[in-house]
């Protein structure tokens, strides 16, 4: 249940950056001859060509859809080209996503706290830049930054084609604007010039929502794409929440959402309005009553977190239908490969970002043969994680083993496995001077950390569904103005802003630049060479493989974010990762596990225990001897 956080005092800018259509985008990237063309990303598998996972704008023209199988989006636009997601180790093989991610991560992280949600979404708080712009004189904005800026949707405001422009420009000008619109306003241009350099730099373009809340950048960054921006500013928060379906808010789309309409007949999230906050949580509880309460009227204070870098690392298959896993040797078999690709990950996280996975989890969907539609759930199994791929294959197996005990409830019956995940979690930072427990986990032929760190996964969601993935959204508040310092700060803004837009108008009249809509300034960068793109498009579609075994992929954002527990535990655990760069040692050494410190050589049993202060009140938490304690004897 969602939970309200505290309010921060000053007003914050926050922006939402979501790449477009992803997947096409670096398969266009990778094969120019994609660009502009209608074409899609499947996750190809021999039933009616593959399930669609990313689609170009070009083919959403046409009406292809995400949900469609390969068959039907050639159907629907019989000039498609279909590239097929990369696979390996027989499933789909992300890395070539993952890192095009990273590198749009490293630029967006150049202008404040910046949050890798995804494999393709960033949060970005650009507070100290927006004020810092704000007492530039004048900032320090180029024209052609300030008239992508121009073409900002902004809420609210008379979005007529012809009108749209130039109402924009003069929102972002308004001398009269109060500071937190200000602030929006320096936001807006930020977040132009980080886009414009994207684009620049990756040849990819994103789009993004700028507001003072993660919740509400959330909910307007893809409200207008692609390659697009929109801005909320506070004048229009009740308007635009007043006809927001309550099913849109992440929070709002399962049981709660589902309880609100029908306990409480609440369809937008402007009918929570007519709610006291006390009927709220009279209701659904303290907590979730006031968030709510608060987010009916565009509160929230969920902060930007500085994590470049994934939580967890996971990987994950399905097996739908027929190809449902029926005895131990296919699970194992399966398994054996997840953990392979998971401890290639872990391994390559410790040589670049000196981070070490503590907790490996793993996850599985299943039935019991005669009980098909029984609603008990595999329960997910967790044991300390121990680096090496046989180990963790081994220690996979054996949670598998452990949870199907659990889920068999004794009975002798069949049995099959839809899904199979596993996790490793708990992430923390090296400190430095650990050099000993360094080279023994990196083992010899580690090699030296690169100078850029590669992000390979993104933070998991806390849904276990491989096929559908439900991005997160954070809840942000909406601060109101305070005093003495905004009022120094809307003066000397107010006569900056508008030196700039006199100073960008008169360049903009200079160079005589012809009239620009849309986003055409941003996307002509990838016109660029088209002309001769259109003499190779094929009129009956082009497929492309990836080299890799002719197996089916199940590749998805899913398979990123498919492990619920990292995403839960996150506020509990001291063992929580520090923002990347950080040398602080947060990891709490008390959820070291005497089980993982036994196996470990004398020397680092000596460095750890040199890091243990003696404790007053030693953890009561049972823990085994050895790692096989945390798993019970096994099946007779
Ligand atoms: N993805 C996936 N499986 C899904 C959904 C998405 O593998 N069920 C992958 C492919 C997408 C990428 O994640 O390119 C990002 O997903 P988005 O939901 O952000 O969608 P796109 O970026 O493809 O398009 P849009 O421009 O609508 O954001």
């Amino acid at each position: 249940m969602p939970v309200a956080k505290p309010e921060p005092q000053e007003p914050r800018v926050i922006a939402h950056v979501d790449m477009d259509c992803f997947y096409v985008q670096v398969e266009q990237r990778r094969n120019p001859a994609l660009r502009g063309q209608p074409t899609a990303v499947v996750q190809y598998n021999d039933w009616k060509g593959g399930g669609l996972i990313a689609v170009s704008y070009e083919a959403r023209g046409f009406g292809v859809k995400r949900s469609m199988r390969g068959d039907e989006a050639k159907r629907v636009c019989p000039g498609i080209n279909l590239v097929q997601v990369p696979v390996a180790r027989g499933k789909a093989d992300l890395n070539l996503y993952r890192s095009a991610g990273s590198e749009v991560v490293a630029i967006l992280a150049s202008k404040g706290k910046c949050e890798r949600a995804s494999i393709d979404e960033v949060y970005l708080d650009l507070t100290d830049a927006a004020k810092e712009m704000l007492l530039q004189a004048p900032p320090d904005s180029p024209e052609e930054i300030f008239m992508e800026a121009a073409k900002s949707n902004i809420l609210g405001l008379l979005s007529d084609a012809g009108e749209k422009e130039k109402n924009a420009r003069a929102w972002l000008c308004r001398s009269d604007a109060d500071y937190q619109d200000k602030l929006l306003a320096c936001g807006a241009i930020i977040v132009a010039q980080l886009r414009v350099r994207v684009l620049e730099e990756t040849q990819f373009t994103c789009s993004a929502g700028i507001a003072h809340n993660k919740m509400l950048a959330k909910l307007v960054s893809g409200m207008h794409k692609p390659a697009q921006q929109t801005v909320v500013p506070s004048s229009s928060v009740q308007d635009f929440l007043a006809s927001l379906p309550v099913k849109k808010m992440k929070q709002l789309g399962g049981k709660l959402g589902s309880s609100l309409q029908d306990d409480l007949g609440v369809e937008t999230i402007g009918d929570l309005l007519s709610f006291t906050e006390d009927k709220l949580q009279e209701q659904y509880g303290v907590n979730t009553g006031t968030w709510l309460w608060k987010t009916a009227r565009g509160i929230s204070g969920e902060e930007v977190e500085d994590r470049l870098l994934p939580k967890s690392h996971g990987c994950g298959k399905t097996f739908p239908g027929p190809r449902a896993l029926k005895n131990s040797a296919s699970v194992k078999g399966w398994l054996d490969q997840l953990c392979e690709e998971l401890s290639e990950r872990i391994q390559s996280d410790l040589n670049q970002n000196k981070r070490i996975a503590q907790t490996l989890t793993l996850h599985a969907r299943a039935s019991k043969e005669n009980e098909r539609d029984s609603t008990k759930k595999f329960p997910s199994k967790s044991c300390p994680l121990r680096y090496g791929t046989g180990k963790i294959q081994e220690d996979a197996m054996k949670l598998f083993e452990t949870g199907l005990h659990e889920f068999l409830e004794s009975q002798n019956t069949g049995w099959s496995i839809t899904s199979l995940s596993v996790t490793a979690s708990k992430i923390f930072d090296i400190p430095s001077g650990t050099s000993s427990i360094l080279r023994y986990i990196k083992g010899p032929s580690s090699a030296a950390p690169p100078a850029i760190p590669d992000s390979s996964s993104v933070p998991e969601d806390p849904s276990l569904d491989n096929d559908v993935f439900v991005k997160p959204i954070h809840e942000e508040q909406c601060q109101p103005s305070t005093s003495q310092k905004e009022d120094n700060n809307t003066h000397s803004a107010s006569a900056i802003s508008a030196k700039q837009c006199q100073a960008n108008e008169e360049k903009r009249i200079s160079k005589k630049l012809p009239e620009v809509k849309g986003t055409s300034s941003i996307l002509k960068f990838l016109s660029r060479g088209q002309s001769t793109l259109h003499e190779k498009r094929k009129s009956d579609g082009l497929i492309c493989s990836h080299q890799g075994p002719g197996s089916s992929s199940e590749a998805n954002k899913a398979e990123e974010h498919n492990v619920p527990a990292e995403a839960e535990d996150r506020n509990n655990t001291s063992s929580c990762a520090e923002p990347s760069g950080s040398n602080t040692w947060m990891f709490n050494i008390q959820d070291i596990d005497p089980a993982v410190v036994e196996e470990l050589p004398p020397e680092i049993q000596r460095e750890i225990q040199g890091w243990v202060r003696p404790s007053k009140h030693p953890s009561t938490k049972r823990r085994g001897s050895t790692i096989s304690s945390y798993f019970p004897p096994a099946r007779s």
